[in-house]
């Protein structure tokens, strides 16, 4: 999640950060689409699963998606440390048919990060005889999120991978600094150069005077090494808080759109936890873009990305810059697209 202006006074913004960092420039992969060569994209979703309910209806998105045949969804890093958080990723995936599904968790990472809706637990829930809502898979060692990250794209065909990042920049940090390793002959930053399309991003606020976001705002440590060696010829979208700031989904209305099921997490998070909390269906936002690609909104043209050593992020136009970012929709749009992510919550 992100922020509503609101949060933004409790952010640990203290932070020694040295001075603007740019993200971009050089020939940027140009394709945009969904289906660029005809295959359908590879997805690798990193949240911060364990605050925010948008992070699940992003997943759950991307499993109707790959239903539908429009993506392939190869795993999810959990960016927010906590055993729980994973375990709550892994009872999402077994409730969709998909227990083998690899999720990694950081471990090193930030551990006072902001909670907003403490929901994890719910993974235990239980029905009234006592037996589990949500099965998991059999327990084992979960793969550092990073580790992940470089089996999952050093196993992919060269520039196939999109990136969905719906919560800190931690783990793709962590695999940007990565050595060479027994998965792959490749460092990090070279590993995403060959393996990785684009990666869309939840995260930034461009509007005039927006507060930090909070995605870069909780680690901002992990989002200057993003923006420092994230490869210039690799685009990034962003998804920023100010278009998802404008699709409420509310609470009541999220519960009776699942009226036909008590057996949904989703479903069972807002009815054990209060999710009246302000939150907008941002992540979401980004899920559409890394399988629907740019018909589904309006973009602005190239550039970089500025972060301001307090979290800020500034657009920079370039014509040459590996940058891109979503536009706030109209009205209508926004009505359109709240729609279609209700269309997903209700199927099935
Ligand atoms: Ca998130």
């Amino acid at each position: 999640m992100k922020h509503a202006t609101p949060f933004v006074s409790r952010l640990p913004l203290s932070l020694g950060l040295a001075a603007a960092l740019l993200a971009g420039c050089a020939a940027p992969r140009p394709e945009s689409g969904p289906a660029a060569g005809g295959a359908v994209p590879l997805v690798i979703l990193d949240t911060d699963v364990g605050s925010s309910t948008d992070d699940l209806f992003a997943l759950e998105m991307l499993y109707r998606y790959e239903d539908a045949g429009k993506c392939r969804l190869l795993g999810v890093v959990v960016d927010r440390p906590g055993e729980a958080n994973a375990a709550f990723v892994d009872a999402m995936n077994a409730w969709a048919g998909r227990p083998e599904l690899p999720v990694g968790l950081v471990r090193r990472g930030p551990a006072d990060t902001q909670v907003f809706i403490d929901y994890a637990r719910v993974a235990d829930a239980t029905d009234a005889g006592g037996r589990p809502l949500f099965p998991r898979t059999a327990p084992g060692d979960r793969p550092d999120g990073a580790a992940l990250y470089r089996r999952l794209l050093s196993d992919a065909p060269d520039g196939s991978v999109t990136v969905c990042s719906i919560g800190f920049l931690t783990a793709l940090a962590q695999l940007l600094e990565s050595p060479p390793d027994g998965l792959s002959p490749l460092g990090g930053a070279e590993l995403v150069r060959r393996k990785v399309a684009r990666a869309v991003v939840m995260g930034g606020a461009f509007a005039d005077g927006a507060e930090p976001e909070y995605n870069f705002a909780m680690d901002p440590e992990s989002a200057r090494t993003f923006f420092r060696l994230w490869p210039r010829d690799v685009e990034i979208v962003f998804s920023p808080a100010e278009v998802g700031d404008a699709i409420d989904y509310p609470p009541a209305l999220v519960v009776s759109d699942l009226s036909r099921t008590d057996r949904h997490p989703i479903k069972q998070v807002y009815l054990q936890c209060n999710c009246d909390t302000g939150q907008r269906m941002w992540d979401a936002l980004a899920a559409v873009q890394a399988v629907e690609g740019d018909a589904a909104f309006s973009l602005g043209g190239r550039g970089t990305v500025e972060l301001s050593p307090d979290g800020r992020t500034a657009f920079v136009p370039s014509p040459s810059g590996n940058c891109r970012r979503q536009l706030p929709g109209s009205p209508a749009w926004n009505a359109a697209m709240l729609e279609k992510i209700r269309t997903f919550n209700q199927t099935r």
